[in-house]
């Protein structure tokens, strides 16, 4: 083995790695001791190497990206979690709500995915985001959406008594696609009491996607790190979403979220780049089970993003903003900029760019 190790280069002077290293090869599953290991190695280097290791078994050279329009059609609220900048109370000067028009209005024809969340309101009835979700799929039938987190299908029990079969089978027969991975934040119970009480906690999180998937809706996951979490609590966090995954294959991408501190200062500095990369690093490496592992830019910034690309992560996301001064500026569409923009970071990876759809269908390869 230790020639092996040498071939593929992924040997190093700490014996305890080399096994690490050793079980990767093999297609050994990591355990949590391996994981809490890896996140306090110093060897960063080497910890990159073993999660693009384990990319390329995954998928190969490829990078994925998508045409993508994130609509949080309101952010009022009933919760206080303790993390977001988001939420807003009725009255607030910044609260908003949207309308259906509102909405369709903010559509780009030329994208593949749309991406609903927003606040727990505390009168808006489920029948409005059924109603939502009908107009769009209406509207612009080639465009799938990836709409409500665990946590708002988790309050439409709590505020209206429609429980989670009812309200997904509702909304699949409406036009929705798939789920996103939100509302996860840290599953460890003493994050969940500090941060966000009142929420569905992690196992109602893990009950609604399991339901999910036995309905045949596929989902992403999700963690909020970079706060008051301990590498333990990240890596028990990763575990369990792996074993949920073994029952039921339904989760298509895993999306590490970095605490953003904006006015919630749940600590003082942001965390660094290193830190973002061992979390792609780890994540790939303990979800040996889940396809895919995003380089969120909107969280990490473009640079981190893209050198996350070499350290286990294969998708970039790709939401496409409220982008208005470059598009008066140029002949091209939102959309076209964004793509440009999405083939450019991965190229200069060294990586092969493959636009997908919400559901990872394969688009368009973009070769360079
Ligand atoms: O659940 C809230 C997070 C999430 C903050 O499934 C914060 O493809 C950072 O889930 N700093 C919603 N994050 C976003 C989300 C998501 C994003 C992109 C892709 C996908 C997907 C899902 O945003 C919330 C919460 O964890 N969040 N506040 C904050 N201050």
């Amino acid at each position: 083995m230790g020639n092996l190790l040498e071939m593929i280069n992924l040997s190093t002077t700490d014996s305890k790695l080399n096994k690490i290293s050793e079980k990767i090869i093999n297609n050994e599953r990591l355990s949590f001791d391996d994981g809490v290991y890896l996140f306090e190695s110093n060897d960063f280097y080497s910890l990159g190497k073993m999660a693009n290791y384990a990319k390329n078994k995954i998928s190969g050279n490829k990078v994925y990206f998508v045409l993508n329009r994130h609509i949080n059609p309101t952010n009022i609220c009933v919760l206080s979690c303790n993390f977001c900048d988001f939420a807003k109370k009725i009255g607030d000067p910044d609260a908003y709500e949207m309308t259906p028009e509102e909405i369709l209005g903010k559509i780009d024809k030329d994208i593949s995915e749309i991406h609903i969340v927003g606040g727990h309101h505390p009168t808006w009835k489920f029948e409005y985001y059924e109603n939502i979700v009908k107009e769009i799929h209406q509207k612009f039938p080639h465009i799938q959406i990836k709409g409500f987190t665990a946590a708002e299908i988790d309050y439409f029990w709590r505020r209206w008594k429609i429980d989670p079969e009812e309200s997904l089978a509702r909304l699949k027969e409406a036009g929705l696609a798939s789920m996103p991975g939100g509302g996860a934040e840290v599953f460890s119970p003493r994050i969940h009491k500090m941060l966000l009480p009142g929420k569905s906690n992690s196992s109602r999180w893990l009950e609604i996607h399991r339901t999910a998937h036995t309905m045949g809706i596929k989902s992403n996951c999700t963690i909020l790190y970079g706060h008051l979490e301990t590498y333990e609590e990240r890596i028990d966090h990763l575990i369990q979403l792996r074993e949920l995954q073994d029952h039921t294959d339904g989760f298509l991408a895993f999306i590490p979220l970095q605490y953003q501190i904006g006015d919630t200062h749940l600590r003082k500095n942001k965390i660094s780049p290193i830190e973002d990369l061992k979390m792609i690093s780890l994540s790939r490496l303990m979800l040996d089970n889940i396809p895919h592992i995003k380089s969120y830019w909107v969280t990490i910034g473009e640079s981190t993003a893209s050198v996350g690309l070499n350290f286990g992560a294969d998708d970039l996301d790709g939401t496409i903003g409220e982008e208005k001064i470059m598009h008066a500026a140029s002949a091209s569409s939102p959309a076209g900029l964004a793509r440009t923009k999405m083939i450019s970071l991965i190229s200069e990876a060294g990586k092969i760019p493959v636009e997908r759809d919400a559901l990872y269908n394969e688009i368009k390869t973009y070769a360079y």
